[in-house]
């Protein structure tokens, strides 16, 4: 009788599976219509995507990028703290906070075309290798 119930109960939790499976795309629609907007007016043209990989003592990422919005996705892949800063025609930006091993983080920055420093603000770093040229074009 015990066996029958679970079977039963199995049973129709396989069916409630099979109706979320079912209603998720029902559910995701009012909720993608909602979160779009947000998401398009803080990143109107989709920004391209730039990957940044830190390690000790060096930077590693594109030499060149074209102007407009860009976003920097910064990982740091070494076993010191590190970060990301950017400066040049007049930008000054540096991600929130500094990053520890294996973390990840973004900075999005509005380039006009030139030549752009980009170094890990972490004391002594610029100075050992963390320091690279970004053209933007
Ligand atoms: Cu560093």
């Amino acid at each position: 009788m015990i066996v029958i119930a679970a079977v039963l109960l199995a049973a129709c939790q396989q069916e409630t599976a099979k109706m979320t499976q079912d209603t998720p795309p029902q559910n995701e629609a009012p909720t993608q219509t909602v979160t779009v907007p947000e998401v398009t007016s803080q990143a109107p043209a989709a920004a391209p995507m730039q990957a940044v990989q830190l390690i000790e003592y060096s930077i590693r990422m594109p030499q060149s990028v074209t102007a407009g919005r860009q976003a920097f996705h910064v990982v740091n892949n070494g076993k010191e703290l590190h970060s990301f800063e950017i400066e040049g025609n007049g930008v000054h930006a540096r991600l929130p906070s500094d990053l520890s091993a294996g973390s990840e983080s973004h900075l999005d920055v509005e380039l006009k075309p030139g030549t752009y420093t980009v170094y890990c603000p972490v004391k002594g770093h610029k100075e050992r290798g963390m320091t690279t040229t970004l053209t933007v074009q």
